[in-house]
């Protein structure tokens, strides 16, 4: 018997908790009772002890600043804030020119990291983009270039015609380094046709990822939660990610991403609690027990959350920012000009617990601060 799940009364709920514990993996149906069932407390107490598993008591951030290169996008997500039509006021669509002017601003900065990620243009292919990554690794060759969700490269990709294992290896030539995990919203066929019925399908976002994995470029996952969806589909989304990284092992991270309602055609739903966003957190965690990486996206969340988001098995905070996303701030976060010093965003990890540590973008150690 272990002293951990001596208190728990629920036969069902101290059969898991041993499991994790001791290493074993969950079932979905035992992922469902945790999200149904386990009070907080429990969940943080799980996580923590998978967290360390993976990382000790570390948690990762990196220096890093992001470009949105336009906000016209083909498709109409309902859940999007951020996508604008063309000659909407609000709208953009960077040159290439201005693209490197905005990389260029960061010439004395000790930036790692380029994100890069927009909407879905209707006018470029894959050789416009490439070139745009190929401009940039000219200008800085040791930036590391995280490009593209899932759903661009796949526009991209069909738009060139080529397979989707002919289009990565074209981009990777070009200088692609990694892929972020945007895109995957939630897997479960009917509430993609709900929310984002335009958009790549979940298979295909899948198969671009495991493509990826194959030729060598990692990736991260995300989950878009705290819509329509119900425990079940969050755990079917989870269960998808697990049986792929078994396959490929390819994926650095998880990244939760909360529904923000500003601007958008789905905010009659509201957002969820701090509490539920903590306990998914801690689910996804225990879940998703060949990831070695989950983050808490701050700019998303605000800093205090993702801060307490550590004591539920998160290990790393994303990065610096620079204020150079707006994709949040457009959805109603209280992050309005995300940007967080290296002190604050050490500070926030040491009073949480936890020694920072600084990070590449594929989690080796730069410093530990
Ligand atoms: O796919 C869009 C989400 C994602 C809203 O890989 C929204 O390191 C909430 O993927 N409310 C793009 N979420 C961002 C993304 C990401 C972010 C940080 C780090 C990484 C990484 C990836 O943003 C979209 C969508 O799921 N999103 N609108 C909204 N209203």
């Amino acid at each position: 018997m272990n002293n951990l799940t001596d208190h728990i009364t629920d036969g069902r709920l101290k059969l898991i908790a041993e499991k994790v514990i001791d290493g074993k993996r969950i079932l979905p149906e035992e992922g469902l009772i945790l999200f149904r069932e386990a009070d907080l407390p429990l969940l943080g107490i799980l996580a923590g002890i998978v967290k360390r598993r993976f990382t000790g008591n570390r948690v990762f951030f990196n220096h890093n600043f992001h470009i949105e290169p336009t906000n016209k996008c083909v498709y109409n997500c309902r859940f999007c804030s951020y996508q604008k039509p063309e000659g909407d006021p609000d709208s953009w669509d960077f040159s290439h020119e201005q693209i490197l002017d905005i990389v260029k601003t960061f010439d004395s900065k000790p930036v790692t990291e380029v994100h890069i990620v927009g909407g879905v243009h209707p006018a470029y292919d894959i050789h416009y983009w490439g070139s745009l990554i190929s401009k940039i690794r000219d200008h800085r060759p040791s930036l590391h270039i995280k490009a593209f969700s899932a759903i661009e490269l796949d526009y991209m990709i069909n738009k060139a015609g080529c397979t989707i294992e002919e289009g990565l290896r074209i981009l990777k030539n070009y200088g692609l380094d990694s892929i972020p995990g945007g895109g995957a919203e939630i897997f479960d066929e009917e509430l993609r046709k709900s929310i984002c019925v335009e958009k790549s399908s979940s298979e295909l976002w899948l198969k671009i990822h495991e493509t990826a994995h194959k030729i060598g470029i990692p990736s991260n996952a995300t989950i878009l939660y705290g819509h329509i969806e119900n425990y079940s589909h969050r755990i079917d989304h989870l269960e998808r990610l697990r049986k792929l990284q078994d396959k490929t092992n390819g994926f650095n991270c998880f990244i939760p991403l909360k529904f923000k309602k500003a601007n958008n055609n789905m905010a009659y739903l509201g957002e969820v609690s701090i509490v539920e966003d903590l306990r998914n957190y801690a689910v996804s965690r225990i879940y998703l027990d060949n990831f070695p990486h989950l983050k808490a996206y701050w700019p998303m969340i605000g800093k205090e959350a993702a801060q307490l988001a550590l004591s539920f098995g998160i290990d790393d905070m994303d990065g610096t920012i620079d204020d150079t996303t707006r994709i949040y701030s457009m959805a109603g976060s209280k992050e309005e000009s995300p940007a967080m010093k290296t002190g604050e965003i050490c500070r926030l990890i040491r009073e949480a617990g936890f020694v920072p540590v600084e990070r590449d973008s594929i989690y080796n150690t730069l410093k530990e601060w």
